[in-house]
């Protein structure tokens, strides 16, 4: 039934970055590109909220930074927006509580893409887990300024929560992560983090995802070291 290799996909959760253009200081193109030079793992476009293009700037923005990811190898998943997604042959969509039901979305975008899926309790991430997700977004972990309409603060709890009651899907955390308190999302049980301004508006973005990467991984085989 699993569509995509959850191994793979664990992967590409370990630094994964979010933006559009109402995030960057300088071009979209800019950022994407420094951030794959820094070694993301995967990029969601997400063109949204105040400031954010419509329309043909929007489509047009949205194909020129999915070239970019595909001459790199980066997945690219596409926010919220179904018909774009279709449209672009974009590699997944990641969609919220308030956005169409994720059964809905696995229907109209087939199998062989990945859904993500913005779950705030337990209740919420086994539903999407029943609904096709294949990964959960799980926030906000620590305030944010990205997101108007963000869920009230969780900490790195849900994530401990999630795990105790047996879900082995991979998760992302987000919301208000940087370089120094990103450690304990991963520590909770999270595959990978999720991360805009931290990335977007870093004046080395490079420089700053390549240590996202290097405390996500060397985190990661430390805690594989302990459980051994
Ligand atoms: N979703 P930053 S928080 C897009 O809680 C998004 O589901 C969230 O941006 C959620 O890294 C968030 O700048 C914003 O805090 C994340």
């Amino acid at each position: 039934m699993t569509r995509y290799n959850s191994t793979i996909l664990s992967e590409s959760l370990k630094v994964y970055f979010i933006m559009g253009s109402m995030n960057c200081r300088k071009t979209p193109e800019e950022v994407l590109s420094e951030a794959i030079a820094g070694g993301i793992t995967m990029f969601q476009f997400r063109e949204k909220g105040p400031e954010s293009l419509i329309g043909e700037a929007r489509f047009d923005l949205a194909k020129r930074l999915q070239q970019i990811c595909r001459l790199n190898s980066v997945p690219f998943i596409v926010n919220d927006d179904i018909d774009l997604a279709i449209a672009l042959d974009a590699d997944g969509i990641h969609v919220g509580q308030d956005d169409q039901p994720a059964r809905s979305i696995r229907e109209q975008i087939g199998e062989n893409k990945i859904v993500g899926v913005s779950a705030h309790t337990l209740k919420e991430a086994q539903q999407a887990i029943a609904d096709g997700a294949d990964y959960l977004g799980i926030g906000p972990i620590y305030p944010t300024t990205s997101k108007d309409d963000a869920k009230e603060v969780q900490g790195t709890k849900i994530i401990e929560e999630l795990r105790e009651n047996g879900l082995t899907i991979p998760l992302v955390g987000i919301g208000g992560i940087t370089l120094t308190n990103a450690i304990p999302v991963i520590t909770a049980g999270a595959d990978g983090i999720s991360v805009i301004s931290a990335i977007a508006a870093a004046d080395d973005i490079s420089g700053t995802v390549g240590n996202f990467v290097r405390v996500v991984r060397e985190h990661i085989l430390e805690l594989r070291r302990l459980e051994a």
